[in-house]
């Protein structure tokens, strides 16, 4: 199984997770700064020190094979309050990191949004607010107008995961419980969002490709029953049925609307009723969406439920101690036969495969990046100071088999993304949750590769996966 020649072997990294920095150089402050210490959390200083340490890492990219990088712009640097004034060192510093890159051959591909709304403007309610749509889409043709060098951009990392969590399971700031109005509301608003600033984008003839990347991850019913299979469909349709559409569609179906609403129902809320204005943005943008990315690390097999709900977060890698039961939703349920990682995410390749070939039946869907995947683990460095991450290696493997496949049935996915490039903390499961293909020493900030940067670089040149 050969990769094309100009398959982007890259590593993902998000602002919030990696710079640190968090009041330096002017920035404003992020919702994140408050909940993590109002909930006696982390710290997200100093992360892995990417602000400082950046060229490091750019270094090792050039070192070890990768030829892209995600990397997201804190849009408090740029707008520290989230609107009007601009920081002029925020605007600086991404020139600099951005010029790095580049100098060096190592693509950055740019998001806008990566989970770090403003801390003011996600009080106010985030995308369910209209004044929050207008400062992003402020902010987005900001950084469009500003950062020429940039060709590849993407409006949002994960609508669905930034919503859920936001207002149903309450695990990211605000951490609101169970309000599936407001998770909807904020999908939409994004998915609005996303459409406008990629209209945006087109109608003032940029220079490059402009994408969104999804959290798109396959839900199964447990087994035949009719309820499950159900089960499996309402949970696809709030969780991937509406990013789906709207950004390869232009509009969202009347099933994934009825299941939406009897979700929204069930629990006691109205029907969501989209406002014709946002629909019309959609229509225009999606023939005009250059690339999809999909970030994906696990599958999900569903029960029916209608008892309360319950959401309980593994965020320590207690395995076992996870446990999803949303009202309309379902249950999901951990199947015995599939390995987990020890945060209970369950590890299927055929997943990926099976969503590749979903998205890629679109005629919208013209290029594909998996922009996120990889395989969270406690790790600590040998005595030979390297990781022997062997069942990363063996994840990547087989999910990267899995991109293969469906590019010899016909998908065109164009780059595959590690996350992470290096260690970073995760939102929710602090910093001992390990991905990157480089070790970060959080006292020192040295980097050390692993095992898996070995292979990774071995594999860049070959090109061919056995
Ligand atoms: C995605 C996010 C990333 C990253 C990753 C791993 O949802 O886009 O920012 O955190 O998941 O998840 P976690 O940190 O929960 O292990």
């Amino acid at each position: 199984m050969k990769f094309k020649d100009d398959f982007i072997f890259g590593g993902a990294t998000a602002a919030y997770q990696c710079e640190g920095a968090t009041k330096e150089d002017g920035k404003g402050l992020v919702c994140w700064d408050v909940f993590y210490e109002e909930n006696d959390l982390y710290d997200p200083d100093p992360a892995s020190g990417f602000y400082h340490e950046y060229k490091q890492d750019i270094d090792n990219c050039v070192k070890f094979g990768i030829n892209g990088i995600r990397i997201s712009i804190a849009w408090t640097r740029i707008f520290p309050q989230g609107f009007s004034e601009v920081n002029q060192k925020g605007v600086d510093h991404y020139h600099d990191l951005f010029k790095y890159c580049l100098d060096n051959g190592v693509e950055p591909y740019v998001t806008l949004h990566h989970f770090d709304t403003p801390y003011e403007l996600n009080i106010d309610g985030d995308f369910t607010n209209e004044k929050v749509r207008e400062d992003f889409l402020a902010y987005a043709k900001f950084c469009l107008d500003e950062f020429t060098e940039v060709k590849k951009w993407a409006s949002f990392n994960e609508i669905w995961p930034w919503s859920v969590n936001q207002f149903i399971t309450g695990t990211f700031p605000p951490g609101k419980k169970y309000r599936f109005d407001l998770a909807v509301e904020n999908i939409h608003g994004m998915l609005t969002c996303h459409a406008k600033a990629l209209n945006y984008f087109k109608d003032n003839n940029k220079e490059g490709e402009f994408g969104v990347i999804h959290s798109l991850e396959t839900y199964y019913p447990i087994d035949e029953k009719a309820e499950n299979i159900e089960a499996a469909k309402r949970y696809d349709a709030i969780a991937n049925g509406l990013c789906i559409e709207s950004v390869l569609a232009g509009r969202y179906s009347q099933e994934t609307l009825d299941r939406v609403n009897y979700i929204l129902e069930v629990n006691g809320f109205d029907k969501f009723v989209a406002e014709e204005a946002d629909l019309a943005e959609m229509r225009k943008a999606s023939p005009r969406l250059d690339f999809l990315g999909i970030n994906s690390y696990q599958a999900h097999w569903m029960k029916e439920y209608e008892g309360e709900n319950l959401h309980i977060h593994n965020g320590t890698g207690d395995k076992g101690s996870f446990k999803s039961q949303l009202k309309g939703m379902g249950e999901e349920v951990k199947r015995d036969d599939i390995p987990k990682t020890d945060w209970d995410w369950s590890i299927y390749p055929q997943g990926l495969y099976d969503m590749i070939m979903r998205v890629s039946a679109y005629d919208n869907c013209k290029k594909i990046y998996i922009t996120e995947n990889g395989l969270g683990l406690k790790e600590k460095l040998n005595s030979e100071k390297t990781v022997n991450d062997d069942a990363r290696i063996d994840y990547v493997r087989d999910h990267l088999k899995a991109v293969l496949k469906a590019n010899e049935n016909g998908a065109n996915v164009a780059g595959y993304f590690l996350w992470s490039l290096m260690d970073m903390f995760s939102w929710s499961n602090g910093y001992n949750k390990r991905y990157g293909f480089f070790f970060v020493d959080f006292d020192t900030l040295e980097r050390y590769p692993k095992k898996s940067a070995y292979w990774w670089k071995e594999l860049t040149e070959i090109k061919e996966l056995n």
